[in-house]
């Protein structure tokens, strides 16, 4: 096991209410590794990730000394350090590649539409934030944090390219995305008893999706909502009512 071959517990970089973090802890879990969550204040992790972990985004790790940066590349030497469970099919079978593929998709794809809609609902009503802090331990007490919410949400959707535009495309396209992720789990490839690296990656995305009043109809019901059953309950909600409401026009005519 891991114990036996680092002194160190393992370090997780993680921000409060963050997907592939989710994704991550939850391959930890699974793989029964003991590890240190540090959570970070938003964007802090651009001036002291490069010193704490090696990157500007989170999730990030470390192992002794080594640094690593993403969810896949973490997943990639989880299993490296501790083989089973497995979080891939073995190489030589047909369905290695195509999770390997859905993983990729709901990392550079999928990922982002939570980032979006909840960077609109936190410019929107920016005391919501804070319900997504739950028990984390932060670096500052909730009450010097509240007066910077605003602010906070406008940089972070201004650095991740959230706008209203952004928002409501990624609504629109949500019914087929789930379609999809419905799809993957009919072929069985997602879903199984145990979840491999795609159901943490997309089920994570998915789980957070379901803390917006005005998504989770889309998403309740279908069997792409079972994926978030490999992880907790999480912290957080945007009300009902928060976005607006002709931005739910497509979908619920789909
Ligand atoms: N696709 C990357 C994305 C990492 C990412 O963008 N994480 C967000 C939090 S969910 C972040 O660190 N955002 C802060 C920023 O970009 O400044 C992964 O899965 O590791």
């Amino acid at each position: 096991m891991l114990g036996l071959m680092s002194a160190t517990v393992p370090k997780l970089y993680a921000l409060p209410g963050s997907h592939p973090c989710a994704a991550v802890a939850a391959a930890l879990e699974l793989k029964s590794i003991a590890f240190e969550r540090v959570d970070l204040l938003p964007l802090s992790q651009i001036l002291i990730g490069p010193l704490l972990y090696g990157g500007i985004t989170v999730p990030g790790m470390r192992f002794g000394k080594e640094r690593v940066v993403g969810s896949r590349p973490i997943m990639r030497r989880l299993d490296q350090l501790v083989a089973q469970p497995p979080l891939l099919p073995q190489p030589g079978e047909p369905s290695y590649a195509r999770v390997l593929e859905i993983e990729r998709w709901g990392d550079e794809t999928f990922q982002q539409a939570p980032r979006h809609l909840l960077n609109s609902g936190f410019t929107r009503r920016p005391a919501t934030m804070e319900s997504y802090v739950g028990d984390a331990k932060l670096p500052l007490p909730r009450g010097l944090m509240r007066p910077a919410l605003p602010l906070t949400a406008r940089l972070m959707a201004r650095r991740s390219g959230s706008n209203d535009a952004s928002s409501s495309a990624d609504i629109a396209a949500l019914p087929r995305q789930l379609d999809r992720i419905d799809g993957w789990i009919g072929e069985g490839l997602m879903g199984g008893e145990r979840a491999n690296a795609a159901d943490l990656q997309i089920g994570s995305t998915l789980r957070l999706l379901m803390t917006i009043g005005d998504v989770r109809p889309l998403i309740d019901g279908r069997p792409a909502a079972q994926l978030t059953r490999y992880f907790p309950p999480i912290a957080g909600e945007i009300p009902a009512g928060v976005l607006p409401s002709q931005w739910l026009a497509a979908p619920a005519a789909a």
